[in-house]
């Protein structure tokens, strides 16, 4: 622990040092720099201390109350406001049609791109739609141009919702030979843009997949000669072919593509002042959402009545402005952020703290959703279920104020499933069984929360809700289905390895494993390739969905993407210092 308070602090003296260098951030410097670390050791015993139990041995969190109150940022005031109002007003200009030949409307679209990238589309979208509908209109014009544009244009269409057939690609490329026609293997930008282009695809598109293998296997080429690729580009492509862009965390995104952008040749000063701003005002204000989640998270004394399980409300913060990062949806990320903690602990209860007979007790309660079952439940669990109780019910609450709808039915459904499917999970560890994949797959993609998640997330965001939507939620319809699919495989990815180590139960490594006596490393193959299987599914889904909102469409594949960001490297939620540094990138340290 002391060797993990050294690495804290050290990080807090880089952002001393680099925030020196304004006065603006030199504010920030009292904040961050009073950062210590927790020194908090597993020196209390839980509630019910038992021998008998498994422990889950989680690393304390690194995160201090105190510390985090202590947080502030100069963005917060309205002179800023008024600053970024001006630079708004300069890039709607920049958007505007009615001012513009259809030659540059090319050129507009290399300024969408770099809008999203830059995490500031979101103030933009009357006119990003506008431009995009008039690009879908315009039928052959980019089609049959360069490479780059045929697939930046492909892949905003299909990000935008049009179906553009991908035909288009078979100027460039010879199918039945399997190579490309001309000499494009050497048009670098090109074929980042193709491999881009190509994670947009659906099921029994096969070009796509030709597209695919062709632009990585020449650009791992291109960056193993390191022949005419300036840096710039290199470092692009390596973080493409590491995770593709449509994979990615969008705020993550934004921070490192502010970056980027900055050093590149193509740089606008209007919409890097703009990015840099905004992203730091919109991160001001995640600094408040978290201070006021702190007093709430320290005033249930939830950390230290379920001394057990995982601690980590500042990492919960960093998964849901991955979920939803736009201001807006404030009430949405303080929301799932209490979910995501009460989910934490009552999963450590079913993987490793309670008996099988307490978990038996535990599901009834929550099925019945009986507060009188509370009187019945080992003293850890009443804590916990009341602390459901009373989350779910301030929701339904302000549902019922806001929108005159009684929700907690379908809130408690929601937890019944999830704690039903706990459940199993429990019971095939106690009796010694693994499932076959699929099996083990459709319980599992319940038990990673992402129908619960997303179907709070509606009730979030949603006005006025709509009987027909939450007709659909229910029966865990096709974009819910994939992808908490998705989720489920990245997490068992990332996590599955120290879950073996604390007797949990097989995950899909496992599974497939035992099912195909194959070895640990062609399971994994195994999987993530099923993953790119259903990502084709996602992709459909996203495009041909009718009934769910803009909003909730953009959560469920945000939802996705924050899996391949928390587990990318390991357990981003579970071992604390897998996340420190994007939380402070993301959340605490201003760009300067
Ligand atoms: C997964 O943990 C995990 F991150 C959980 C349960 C809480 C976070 C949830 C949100 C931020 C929505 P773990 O790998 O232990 O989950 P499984 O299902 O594998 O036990
Ligand atoms: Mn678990
Ligand atoms: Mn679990
Ligand atoms: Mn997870
Ligand atoms: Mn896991």
């Amino acid at each position: 622990s002391a060797g993990l308070r050294m690495t804290i602090s050290a990080v807090a003296m880089v952002v001393v040092s680099a925030g020196l260098r304004t006065t603006i951030s030199a504010v920030m410097v009292v904040g961050v720099g009073g950062f210590s670390g927790k020194g908090r050791v597993q020196d209390k015993q839980p509630i019910m201390a038992n021998s008998a139990r498994r422990s889950g041995n989680y690393n304390p969190s690194m995160w201090d109350h105190a510390d985090l109150q202590s947080v502030t940022s100069a963005y917060q005031g309205g002179e800023y406001m008024q600053k970024a109002e001006k630079l708004k007003e300069d890039i709607r200009r920049l958007l505007m049609l009615d001012k513009t030949i259809n030659d540059s409307i090319l050129g507009q679209i290399e300024i969408v791109d770099d809008l999203e990238r830059l995490g500031i589309s979101y103030h933009f979208t009357y006119y990003i739609d506008k431009v995009m509908e008039k690009v879908y209109n315009m039928k052959n014009e980019w089609k049959e141009s360069d490479l780059h544009v045929t697939a930046l244009t492909f892949r905003l269409l299909r990000q935008h919702g049009y179906l553009v057939s991908p035909e288009i690609f078979s100027i460039f490329l010879d199918y039945e030979e399997g190579h490309f026609k001309s000499n494009i293997s050497n048009d670098i930008k090109g074929l980042l843009s193709l491999y881009e282009a190509s994670y947009l695809s659906m099921e029994g598109e096969s070009i796509m997949d030709l597209a695919r293998d062709l632009a990585s296997y020449h650009l791992k080429q291109k960056l193993e000669k390191k022949q005419d690729l300036d840096q710039n580009l290199a470092a692009q492509i390596t973080r493409s072919l590491d995770l593709p862009r449509h994979w990615r965390m969008l705020r993550m995104e934004a921070r490192w593509f502010i970056e980027v952008y900055e050093m590149g040749p193509d740089m606008n000063p209007v919409l890097l002042e703009f990015a840099k701003l905004d992203f730091n005002m919109v991160q001001a204000m995640y600094q408040d959402e978290l201070k006021q989640l702190s007093r709430w998270y320290a005033n249930t004394c939830l950390a230290e009545k379920m001394s057990f399980a995982r601690d980590r409300l500042v990492e919960s913060f960093l998964w849901t402005i991955g979920f939803t990062y736009e201001p807006r949806f404030r009430y949405c990320r303080i929301m799932s952020v209490k979910l995501a903690i009460l989910i934490t602990i009552i999963d450590d209860i079913y993987d490793v703290y309670g008996t099988l007979d307490e978990l038996e007790l535990f599901t009834r309660a929550v099925e019945r959703w009986d507060i009188n079952e509370l009187e019945q439940l080992p003293d850890y669990m009443k804590i916990c279920f009341l602390a459901l109780f009373n989350s779910m019910n301030e929701l339904a609450y302000d549902v019922l104020k806001n929108q005159g709808f009684i929700s907690i039915s379908y809130l408690k459904t929601m937890w019944a499933e999830l704690c039903k499917t706990y459940l199993i999970e429990a019971r095939w560890v106690s009796s010694g069984y693994t499932p076959n994949l699929n099996e083990y797959l459709e319980n599992g993609l319940i038990s990673i929360t992402g129908p619960l998640i997303l179907g709070h997330a509606y009730f979030c965001f949603t006005n006025p809700i709509q009987e027909k939507a939450l007709e659909d939620l229910k029966k865990l319809p096709a974009l819910i289905r994939w992808t908490s699919l998705i989720a489920r495989i990245t997490d068992d990815l990332g996590t599955s390895t120290d879950e073996m180590k604390k007797g949990d139960v097989a995950k899909s490594i496992q599974c497939y494993m035992q099912e195909s006596g194959c070895s640990e490393e062609i399971a994994r193959n195994y999987v993530k390739h099923l993953i790119g299987l259903t990502w084709k599914k996602v992709n459909k889904e996203t495009l041909t969905n009718r009934l769910h909102s803009k909003d909730f469409v953009d959560a469920s594949i945000n939802y996705v993407r924050v899996h391949h960001f928390m587990y990318q490297y390991g357990d981003g939620h579970g071992v604390p210092h897998m996340s420190k540094e994007r939380i402070f990138s993301l959340i605490l340290k201003p760009i300067n």
